[in-house]
């Protein structure tokens, strides 16, 4: 049974003995480009998946938090108080996480009962876990009327709220741009985001209009970002950022690039500098791409990303690499791996008539080189978080 609103309000009926109070809805995200510059001040561009996590919702009177999910056997009851770095552990954090995080922000909590149900797949790199969150803050905030799910400057802040819940009590170190897709995108568009700032724009995404497709293939590879290699990543771009003397690398222009990196220590440091600088100017390109309304001319910047994390951040893996090159030799314009890497999805831009040809000939890719069997499909920019009941 897929997901629904409908579905997830009779499941949390069945388990807590009455009716939630209503659903709520958040999607999960794939960035089209601007992979890693989000925790460096710098732009990314993605679009909301028309996949979404489904949280239906009753506070109680009290501070007992009760988290059932249709995803996961693990039950979770607790009092808010108990809620820290690491309790409770496994996805209770992300929603006790948000509870947690809105009372630290300051605002008055109660206990809730909650049941989760998901159409985003979990490990796939395609940000289940905010979508978990934005799902739950959304619920939080309308329910006690925080005024925090309203318009676009509101739904920055509540974003900003879930990135801390997830930092601080799921431990995973993450940069804020999955919170901003689940909570701040437009359908049909793609969200440029200036981390910087945290401002938006919206870009006009509709690969149809071009007769392309966006094709999603989840290598079914492990990914997880609490396994400490995000974080070393994440540590080496603030080490660079150090040595410069600067706030983050966003503040490095592309063309001194060179001359910048003579400045730094060593290899590594170098690359991974470089990847970043580099990626950020390839968003602005992508942009101003599709503003002009040039999306196909977008596919040799997708392959310069790919190229650039596999060589200098260092963040792919086996099956990603495939599913890229198997993809941009059987007819896409371009293919990246997607997310925080180390496993995961990538996407290819292809046009529409060759995605039968490109999925099965990186499923036969996969098949030959051993690798259990990836799940591709195509996918639309969808809609932001919303109530759904
Ligand atoms: C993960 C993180 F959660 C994001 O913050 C971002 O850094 C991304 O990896 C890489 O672009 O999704």
């Amino acid at each position: 049974m897929p997901a629904s609103a409908d579905f997830v309000a009779q499941s949390f009926s069945e388990a807590f003995g009455s009716e939630p109070s209503g659903v709520w809805s958040a999607p999960g995200r794939v960035n089209l480009i601007g992979e890693h510059t989000d925790y460096n001040a710098g732009l990314c561009l993605p679009i909301a998946l028309p996949l979404r996590t489904y949280a239906a919702v009753r506070l109680r009177a009290g501070s007992v938090l009760r988290l059932r999910s249709l995803q996961s056997p693990e039950q979770y009851e607790l009092e808010l108080d108990d809620v820290r770095a690491g309790n409770p552990p496994g996805w209770g954090g992300y929603a006790a996480g948000v509870l947690w995080a809105l009372k630290d922000a300051g605002h008055e909590v109660s206990g809730l009962d909650l049941m989760l149900d998901s159409q985003v797949p979990l490990g796939a790199g395609l940000s289940s876990s905010a979508a978990l969150e934005c799902s739950v803050a959304a619920a939080v905030s309308d329910l006690l009327d925080l005024g925090l799910f309203g318009d676009d400057q509101a739904r920055a802040t509540l974003a900003a709220i879930c990135v801390n819940a997830e930092n601080t009590i799921a431990q995973a170190p993450t940069g804020g741009m999955d919170q901003s897709a689940a909570l701040r995108c437009r359908a049909g568009h793609a969200l440029l985001l200036d981390c910087r700032d945290g401002t938006v724009s919206q870009v006009p995404f509709d690969p149809s209009a071009h007769r392309l497709s966006l094709l999603i293939m989840n290598t079914r590879a492990n990914h997880a970002l609490g396994d400490g290699q995000y974080a070393q990543r994440r540590a080496s771009c603030d080490e660079a950022a150090r040595q410069l003397g600067l706030p983050s690398l966003r503040e490095v222009a592309v063309g001194d690039l060179d001359v910048t990196l003579d400045l730094l220590s060593d290899d590594e440091i170098r690359a991974r500098t470089r990847h970043v600088v580099t990626e950020i100017d390839r968003v602005s390109q992508t942009v101003a791409l599709l503003r002009e309304g040039r999306l196909p001319d977008v596919g040799p910047l997708f392959n310069a990303s790919h190229l650039s994390m596999r060589d200098d951040f260092g963040i792919s893996c086996a099956e990603l690499d495939v599913a890229v090159e198997v993809a941009t030799t059987h007819g896409a314009l371009g293919a990246r791996m997607t997310g925080g890497g180390f496993g995961g999805s990538a996407i290819a831009l292809v046009p529409t008539d060759s995605t039968a040809d490109v999925t099965s000939a990186v499923m036969h890719a996969f098949a030959d080189s051993g690798f259990s069997a990836p799940h591709c499909f195509a996918v639309t920019a969808g809609g932001s978080a919303q109530r759904e009941s």
